[in-house]
C-alpha cells in the first residue's frame, strides 16, 4: 500500500464510485471519506459511500456525513445523469452503514490534518462547500495538506447543469472562490473540458461487465443508467470525471499539459454563475485579478488513465 495517505471528500454519485474503487484498486491509502451534497442529498451520499467501500471490502474506513447544502442558494442534484439516489436507481442496502461516523466532515478534515501534517493528500470530487467550510473554520488547514487535487470548474465555459458552468463549482461558486482563493497548499483542479478529452472507450465499459470482479459488475450496474444516457447522446467515449481525478491523485504522470494561474469563480451571471475563470493571462497585471497559482490540468494521457482503471478488474 502507498504510504501517502488521501482522503476523499465526495458527493457519490457514479463516478465518485468509481474513483473510490479506482483508489482502492491501486493500494491508496485510503484514511476517510468525507461526504458533501452534490449529485445527490447527504443522507444519499453518506449511505452510497458506506455502500461503495462495503463492496471494495474495504468496511473499516471511516465514512463523514457534512455540508448538507451550499453556503448560498438551494441544491442542484444531478439525479437525471446519476440516477435516483445517485446510484443508478439503486438503493444502498440499509446493512452497510456501520462505517458512517458521528463526527462531521469538517470536524474529521481539521482532525486528520493535525494528527498527519503535511502527509495528506485531499481528493475534492464534488461542491467544494466541506472544504471551504475547513478553511473558515481554521485558516491553518490548508497549510496542514500535502495537496488538494479538485475535479471541478471549465476552462472553455463548457457547461454541465448551468449553460456555462461545471456542476461542482455550480453547486457552490462561494465555497469554489473561498477555496481556490485561499488555500496555502499545492493545488491541482482537473476541469470538466479535461475530462470530457479523456474519456475511455466504450469496449472498455462493456468488458467491466464482463469481469470476474465482483467490484466490476457492481460498477457497471450503478453506471449503466448513465453510460446509456452518454451513448443514446453520441457521446464517443465513456466520461468518467472523478476517476480521471483519482487517476491524477495516484499518478502525476498522467498529466501531459498544465497551465498555471490564479483562478476566480464567477458568483453572479444567469448563465455563468460557477463559471472559473483562468487569470494567467492577467496575473502580475492587475491586483484585482489575482490570488495563489493553481496547476490547471489542460490535457491528460487516456492511455496510462485506461491502464490505472484497469487494475479495476483485479479489484
Ligand atoms: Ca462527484
Amino acid at each position: 500500500m502507498s504510504d501517502n495517505p488521501i482522503v476523499i471528500d465526495c458527493d457519490v454519485g457514479v463516478d465518485d464510485a468509481v474513483a473510490i474503487a479506482l483508489c482502492l484498486a491501486q493500494n491508496q491509502n485510503l484514511i476517510g471519506i468525507t461526504c458533501v451534497h452534490g449529485n445527490t442529498s447527504l443522507e444519499n451520499v453518506t449511505k452510497n459511500t458506506a455502500w461503495v467501500t462495503s463492496v471494495c471490502k474495504r468496511p473499516e474506513i471511516p465514512v463523514f456525513g457534512g455540508a448538507e447544502k451550499s453556503f448560498i442558494g438551494d441544491n442542484l442534484f444531478a439525479h437525471e445523469f446519476h440516477g435516483e439516489g445517485g446510484l443508478g436507481g439503486m438503493s444502498a442496502p440499509s446493512d452497510k452503514k456501520d462505517s458512517i461516523c458521528d463526527e462531521h466532515a469538517v470536524s474529521a478534515l481539521l482532525r486528520m490534518t493535525k494528527e498527519r501534517p503535511g502527509e495528506i493528500t485531499l481528493l475534492a470530487i464534488g461542491p467544494l462547500t466541506n472544504v471551504g467550510l475547513a478553511i473558515r473554520m481554521d485558516p491553518g488547514f490548508s497549510k496542514r495538506l500535502k495537496e488538494l487535487i479538485i475535479m471541478g470548474g471549465n476552462t472553455t465555459g463548457k457547461g454541465a447543469v448551468r449553460p456555462g458552468a461545471e456542476f461542482n463549482f455550480s453547486c457552490d461558486p462561494e465555497a469554489a472562490h473561498v477555496v481556490v482563493q485561499e488555500m496555502e497548499c499545492p493545488v491541482t483542479i482537473v476541469p470538466f473540458e479535461t475530462c470530457y478529452d479523456t474519456g475511455l472507450p466504450w469496449e472498455w465499459y462493456d468488458s467491466l461487465a464482463q469481469s470476474s470482479s465482483s467490484v466490476c459488475r457492481f460498477l457497471s450496474e450503478i453506471t449503466s443508467h448513465s453510460t446509456v444516457r452518454q451513448q443514446n447522446k453520441g457521446k464517443p467515449t465513456f466520461v468518467m470525471c472523478d476517476a480521471l481525478a483519482a487517476a491524477i491523485a495516484i499518478d502525476k504522470k498522467v498529466i501531459t499539459e498544465v497551465r498555471r494561474g490564479p483562478i476566480h469563480v464567477e458568483r453572479s451571471g444567469m448563465y455563468t454563475r460557477g463559471q472559473m475563470m483562468e487569470m494567467s493571462a492577467l496575473w502580475d497585471g492587475d491586483k484585482a485579478y489575482s490570488g495563489p497559482p493553481v496547476d490547471v490540468v489542460i490535457k491528460a494521457d487516456g492511455e496510462r488513465f485506461y491502464s490505472l482503471m484497469n487494475g479495476l478488474k483485479n479489484l
